[in-house]
């Protein structure tokens, strides 16, 4: 993850590294409302060229059950983890936690940019 920050706007958190279980990020100051996190579509290329991911986004206590067909991101709200599935509610990959926001209840659409 690399951080970078626009002058009187935002603290963009990136992430365009190849996803693995040792490549989970920890984001203990995040402001919502202000800060974005920026999902490299090279990485995450289900969103490629995506501008509203409230369609993407699945916000819930725990679990990965009963994901849509295009879910790519979920929250949980219960371990704060947020993980990307290549191909959602399909079968072929599994959700790859990306990262743990510490300080934050829930996210929502609008605290994504794709890039
Ligand atoms: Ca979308
Ligand atoms: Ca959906
Ligand atoms: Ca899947």
């Amino acid at each position: 993850m690399k951080t970078w920050s626009v002058p009187n706007f935002s603290q963009f958190f990136g992430f365009s590294s190849a996803l693995s279980a040792g490549n989970i990020d920890t984001i203990s100051d995040f402001v919502r409302g202000t800060d974005r996190i920026a999902l490299d579509a090279t990485i995450f290329t289900k969103l490629l060229n995506d501008t509203d991911l409230s369609d993407n986004l699945d916000v819930r206590l725990i679990g990965f059950g009963k994901l849509d067909t295009n879910n790519y991101l979920i929250y949980h709200t219960y371990t704060k983890a947020l993980y990307y599935d290549a191909d959602a509610s399909g079968l072929n990959y599994a959700p790859i936690q990306i990262a743990t926001l510490t300080n934050v209840a829930t996210v929502s659409a609008s605290d994504f940019v794709v890039i």
